[in-house]
């Protein structure tokens, strides 16, 4: 698979609904697609950065001349015998995680529609049907929260996930539990609070939470693992798990009993197999994260939740829930029992709508060897 051009586009994407977290705001999306052009196969791949550097120092703007400068050259021209061979020529470039994973999850796209295999079986996937959950954002009202969940429930999604921070925390997280003491929830706190606030992070405990996802900081594993030994709601971690290491010495340290792998944060497939194998060898359960991703980041995350240890309820969720129209056919669907089936056909099993990521491309550019 000779790699011999890589186009760079934008496309901007307004969401159904806004998604509020305790860093902020997004309305409308912008979004990086990487296509790798490679002797008549194209493979698509999303970067998942932000429009603004609040989740993790990359954001949009940032991916853009870290691909065009050094991320395309340093793959471009060569042959692979596989994907996961481009994660070590892109390895000189220190972190830019989200870059390194568009383009390297659109050759893992290649390679799949090359050999006409199923991405899933190329990542070693084997589940059929995966469960689904969903993220829902801060609202302006607890009412309106109330109401958002009462339609996930109705759907069928099998674990509600609500963003907490100061102030929108345990007083939303009482008026839910009494509403629904039975569903399995958990709270996402995107590191709203510090170690001084022990006291009220334990009272989080009186909800019998799944899990309560990167309390602190966005860097910091050692200090979650003060909190655990404190705390006896289990703690995931998102935001500090950048590797497979990270994810080692966040277990040993005993930072967390739950990680969240998002393939962006990672650094692609090839790190988010490594990541979800050292969970898997520590009993450590993961599932999969989603940043808003549209149906072609969307159908990566739904590959890659089809690895075995991939037990809990992912925020992989149905097209709908954030596009009018999704850039890929069919859109994602969510059954009645919320989950998604795995679709056979070779790649992704989803159609990439070109007609339409043609018309909502703002900037574009190719590069060749
Ligand atoms: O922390 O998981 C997060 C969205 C953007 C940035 C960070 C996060 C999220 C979500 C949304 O929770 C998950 C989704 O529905 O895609
Ligand atoms: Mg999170």
């Amino acid at each position: 698979m000779k790699i011999e051009a890589i186009t760079l586009r934008e496309i901007q994407m307004p969401l159904v609904h806004f998604f509020e977290t305790s860093f902020g705001r997004t309305y409308s999306r912008r979004i990086l697609l990487v296509t790798a052009h490679c002797e008549g196969v194209d493979g698509w791949g999303e970067c998942v950065a932000g429009e603004d550097p609040f989740y993790s120092a990359e954001w949009t703007e940032t991916a853009w001349p870290t691909i065009k400068h050094y991320l395309a050259p340093a793959v471009l021209g060569h042959t692979l015998t596989a994907a996961r061979e481009s994660a070590a020529l892109m390895a000189r470039v220190r972190g830019h995680r989200m870059a390194k994973t568009a383009v390297e999850n659109a050759l893992w796209d290649a390679e799949a529609r090359q050999k006409q295999q199923p991405l899933w079986k190329l990542l070693g996937g084997a589940q059929r049907e995966i469960p689904c959950g969903v993220s829902i954002g801060i609202q302006d009202s607890i009412e309106q929260l109330l109401e958002k969940i009462q339609l996930e429930v109705a759907a069928g999604y099998r674990r509600i996930k609500v963003k907490v921070k100061p102030g929108w925390d345990l007083n939303v997280l009482e008026r839910i539990r009494a509403r629904w003491p039975e569903i399995v929830l958990s709270c996402d706190a995107n590191s709203a609070y510090t170690l001084d606030q022990v006291e009220h992070l334990r009272k989080f405990d009186q909800f019998n939470l799944l899990m309560i996802e990167q309390p602190l900081w966005n860097d910091d594993f050692y200090f979650h693992a003060r909190l655990q030994r404190q705390i006896r709601t289990s703690i995931c971690l998102d935001e500090s798990i950048r590797s497979a290491r990270e994810a080692a010495a966040a277990i040993e340290t005993g930072a967390c009993r739950i990680i969240n792998i998002k393939v962006g944060r990672v650094g692609g497939f090839t790190e988010a197999k490594k990541v979800h194998d050292v969970c898997r060898e520590n009993k450590i359960p993961v599932w999969c994260g989603g940043m808003l991703e549209s149906g072609i980041g969307r159908s990566h995350n739904i590959a890659l939740s089809t690895l075995e240890n991939f037990r809990l309820p992912g925020d992989v969720s149905a097209s709908k829930r954030y596009w009018k129209e999704d850039i890929i056919e069919p859109e994602v669907e969510v059954t009645p029992q919320g989950t998604i089936v795995i679709r056979e056909e070779p790649g992704t099993g989803y159609h990439v709508r070109e007609d339409l990521i043609e018309k909502i491309t703002v900037r574009k550019e190719t590069i060749r060897a």
